[in-house]
């Protein structure tokens, strides 16, 4: 009776892994569903794609790295399991005593580095577009802080402006806000357009990343690093700061919006009033009211 129950569960467990496995399969296959530039609660998979890098990414990883590695899980799983039943001591009572074959020994060290080529030419040439920054339309210098972010917008190019953008806290968040992304005062770019990012920090190392966008590059102190992105749809993406860097490291997100050209013409005029009006930025301190694990 117990063995019918146990084996009835171990069959129902089954199935419901299955289901996941299918699922995950299915929406790897469907591309990134995720119509936000945020994760989702059981989401599985790269988040949306919005920039040509990201989408890259997502091509390399979905259909070139993916493959490869379940065709090698599986190759590897096949041979042990003919390995376990050809060759077990009732199968296979007298053993072989072959210790060497040239040819097999050739196979498995050539093959290997001819999957390593494989891999490598797209992953290079992956690298290179992400490193490469293309003739950039907007520059933005982006400063990570201890812990908040601070994005200078350049006077040649209608700014001549920075701002600091903290995390919304809260117990201040707005319906629509988005726990733990949310900021105060959201970057803002054009769509379509190449934008560099030129990224430093002033205290600790720390990482701007954007998954949507497909980029993540450290912010080093005394260290100007250089990425760029075009984001092909309007909206809000949001990252994190991806390198520890200290008690708030978790509270320090980063949060894009891609606006249309005439809307990012308004908002550099709103802005340049805005950021300007106060002149030395006023003393902002990080939030204390977020959650955060126990000290002592
Ligand atoms: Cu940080």
């Amino acid at each position: 009776m117990r063995f019918a129950s146990t084996t009835a569960r171990r069959a129902r467990d089954f199935r419901a892994g299955f289901f996941h496995m299918s699922f995950w399969l299915a929406s790897l296959v469907a591309g990134a569903a995720q119509a936000d530039g945020y994760p989702q609660p059981g989401q599985i998979g790269l988040q949306e794609a919005v920039t040509p890098i990201a989408e890259e990414m997502h091509v390399f990883h979905n259909w070139i790295l993916l493959p490869i590695i379940i065709a090698i899980s599986v190759f590897v799983l096949g041979l042990l399991a003919y390995v376990i039943f050809r060759f077990n001591e009732n199968a296979n009572p007298t053993p072989s005593r072959t210790t060497h074959n040239s040819t097999l020994e050739v196979i498995w060290t050539v093959l290997p580095v001819m999957i390593l080529v494989v891999i490598a030419i797209p992953s290079f040439r992956l690298l290179t577009h992400q490193i490469v920054v293309p003739q950039a339309d907007v520059t933005v210098k982006v400063t990570g802080k201890q812990w908040y972010w601070t994005y200078n917008y350049p006077q040649d190019q209608g700014g001549g402006f920075e701002f600091d953008s903290y995390m919304v806290p809260q117990d201040s968040l707005k319906p629509g806000d988005i726990r733990l992304l949310s900021v105060d005062n959201e970057a803002v770019v054009p769509v379509g357009k190449i934008v560099r990012l030129q990224v430093t920090a002033a205290d600790v190392i720390h990482s701007f990343t954007i998954p949507s966008f497909g980029i993540r590059i450290d912010a080093v102190p005394g260290r100007l690093n250089e990425t760029w992105f075009k984001a092909e749809r309007e909206g809000v993406y949001y990252g994190q700061c991806s390198k520890l860097c200290g008690q708030d490291h978790a509270y320090m997100p980063i949060s894009i919006r891609v606006v249309s050209a005439e809307d990012y013409a308004a908002w550099l005029v709103e802005a340049s009033k805005k950021f300007a009006s106060t002149g030395a930025a006023p003393v902002h301190f990080a939030d204390n009211t977020a959650p955060r694990l126990e000290r002592r």
